[in-house]
C-alpha cells in the first residue's frame, strides 16, 4: 500500500493528526495495536485546555463537547481542611473543559470513519524502516496478512510504550527522565460529583484529587506507593482514604459503585529531538508528564497541530521549513509543561522530607500561590494552557 503519512498509534495524538491531515487533503493510514473497543474505553485524561477545546470545535469535532463538556472557571487547592480557590478565568480570561479522553477518542474515530479514513485496529508487529530516506516503510500484520505501507512521512504516535522511539538510532536521541516516588490510584465511580470544581488536596496522608466526568460520574485519585497493587485497595478502603484526605467542615464526599480503578505510574520523560529523518514523534511517544498538571493529552494535541501545519506547508509548497522547526517548537512547550507539572506535583504531594524542612517549603509554596495574585496567575495561566499562538 502507499500513503502520504503513515501513523503508528490510534490514541488521541494519532487520530487527531489523521483528522487534521484529512482536512488539509492529505492522506494517512493509522495503525493501532489494540481493538477499537479497548481504545475507546481506556480511562485517561479529563481536563481539556481552552486551546484544545477550540481546536476540536474549529475542526468539526465540537458537537458533543458543546453538549456534554463542562466548562470550569476555577480549581480548588485544599489543605488543613481549608479551601483555596484559584479563579482561572478571572485571572487569565481563559477556561478549561471537563470532557473525558474516551469521548475525545470516540468522536475522533467516528469522524475518521465518517470520512472513510483508514484506521486499522488490532494491527500486530509494526516495524518502521527507511526513515533516513524519502520513502519510509511500515511493515505489520493485520487480519493474518503481512503487509507493507510505503509513506512519505511516518508519525510516531504510539505512546510511551510504543515502538516508534526505538526506530531512532540511540546515538541520535537524548533521553531526559525523572521518576516520582509515588503513583496515582484512579477510580471512576458512578456517583454524582461532590464538588463542581476540581479539588487538589494536599494532606499528611498523601495527595488526593476530586475530578469528574459528568453530573453522574466522578473521577478521583489517591497518591499511593509506586509499587501499589490495586488488589490491596478494596472500594471501602478507597472511599475511607478519600474522605480523610478531602476532609473539610461542611464538605461531604458522596460515594458509589466503582466502575473502574487502576494505578498509574507518575514520571517525567522527554526525548530530544522529536524528529529523525522522515519520522516525527508526537504525544506520549516523545514526552510524559505527571498527571498533576492535567497536561499530557493537551500537549499531544499541541504537537499534532504543529505537525499537521508543517506537513500541509510541505505538500502545498515543498518547503520543509516548518517540518525542520517541528522538534524545537514542540520541545519548548514540552519543557514549559514539564516544569509546571513537576512544580504542581512537588507542591501538592507527600514526599520524602514533607515532615521536615522541605515540608515547610511546600507549605510556603501553597500559601504563596493562594495568597499572591502573581502566584495564582502563574498557576492559572499554565493550568488553562498557554495560547498556542505563543509558539
Ligand atoms: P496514547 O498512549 O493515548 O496512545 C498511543 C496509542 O498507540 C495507543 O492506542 C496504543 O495502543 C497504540 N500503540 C502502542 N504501541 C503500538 C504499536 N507498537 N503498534 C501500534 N499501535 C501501538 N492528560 C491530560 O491532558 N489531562 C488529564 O487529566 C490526564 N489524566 C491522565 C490520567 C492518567 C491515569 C493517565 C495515565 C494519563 C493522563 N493524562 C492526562 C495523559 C494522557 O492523556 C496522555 O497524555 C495521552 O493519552 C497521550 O495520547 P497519545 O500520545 O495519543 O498516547
Ligand atoms: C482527570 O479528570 O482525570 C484529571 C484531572 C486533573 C488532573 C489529572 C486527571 O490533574
Amino acid at each position: 500500500m502507499r500513503t502520504q503519512v503513515g501513523i503508528v498509534g490510534g490514541g488521541p495524538a494519532g487520530l487527531l493528526l489523521s483528522h487534521l491531515l484529512h482536512l488539509e487533503g492529505i492522506e494517512s493510514v493509522v495503525l493501532e495495536a489494540r481493538s477499537r473497543d479497548h481504545v475507546i474505553h481506556r480511562v485517561r485524561a479529563g481536563v481539556l485546555e481552552q486551546a484544545t477545546a477550540e481546536l476540536l470545535t474549529e475542526t468539526g469535532l465540537g458537537d458533543r463537547l458543546a453538549v456534554e463538556g463542562l466548562v470550569h472557571h476555577g480549581i480548588e487547592l485544599r489543605w488543613d481542611g481549608v479551601s483555596h480557590r484559584i479563579p482561572l478565568t478571572e485571572l487569565t480570561g481563559r477556561s478549561i473543559w471537563i470532557y473525558g479522553q474516551q469521548k475525545v477518542v470516540e468522536d475522533l474515530i467516528a469522524a475518521r470513519l465518517a470520512a472513510h479514513g483508514a484506521v486499522l485496529f488490532e494491527v500486530e508487529g509494526v516495524s518502521i524502516a527507511g526513515v533516513d530516506g524519502t520513502t519510509p516503510t511500515l511493515r505489520y500484520r493485520h487480519a493474518g496478512e503481512v503487509l507493507e505501507l510505503r509513506c512519505d512521512f511516518v508519525a510516531g504516535c504510539d505512546g510511551f510504550h510504543g515502538i516508534s522511539r526505538d526506530a531512532i538510532p540511540k546515538p541520535a536521541l537524548r533521553v531526559f527522565r525523572s521518576d516520582y516516588p509515588f503513583a496515582w490510584l484512579g477510580v471512576l465511580a458512578e456517583v454524582a460529583p461532590s464538588t463542581d470544581e476540581l479539588i487538589y488536596a494536599s494532606h499528611p496522608r498523601g495527595f488526593a484529587l476530586h475530578s469528574l466526568r459528568s453530573p453522574s460520574i466522578s473521577r478521583l485519585y489517591l497518591q499511593v506507593e509506586p509499587d501499589t497493587d490495586v488488589a490491596d485497595w478494596p472500594d471501602a478502603r478507597i472511599w475511607e482514604e478519600l474522605r480523610a484526605r478531602l476532609a473539610k467542615d461542611g464538605f461531604t464526599l458522596r460515594d458509589g459503585p466503582v466502575l473502574e480503578k487502576n494505578v498509574a505510574t507518575m514520571r517525567s520523560f522527554v526525548v530530544e529531538p522529536m524528529q529523525h529523518g522522515r519520522l516525527f514523534l508526537a504525544g506520549d511517544a516523545a514526552h510524559i508528564v505527571p498527571a498533576t498538571g492535567a497536561k499530557g493529552l493537551n500537549l499531544a494535541v499541541h504537537d499534532v497541530r504543529i505537525l499537521a501545519r508543517a506537513l500541509a506547508r510541505f505538500y502545498q509548497t515543498g518547503s520543509t521549513r516548518l517540518l525542520d522547526g517541528y522538534s524545537a517548537v514542540c520541545l519548548k512547550r514540552a519543557w514549559r509543561v514539564q516544569d509546571f507539572s513537576s512544580w504542581m506535583s512537588t507542591m501538592l504531594h507527600r514526599l520524602p522530607g514533607s515532615d521536615g524542612f522541605f515540608g515547610r517549603l511546600q507549605q510556603a509554596q501553597r500559601e504563596y500561590v493562594c495568597r499572591s495574585e502573581a502566584g495564582a496567575r502563574s498557576l492559572a495561566e499554565n493550568y488553562v494552557g498557554l495560547p498556542h499562538e505563543l509558539d
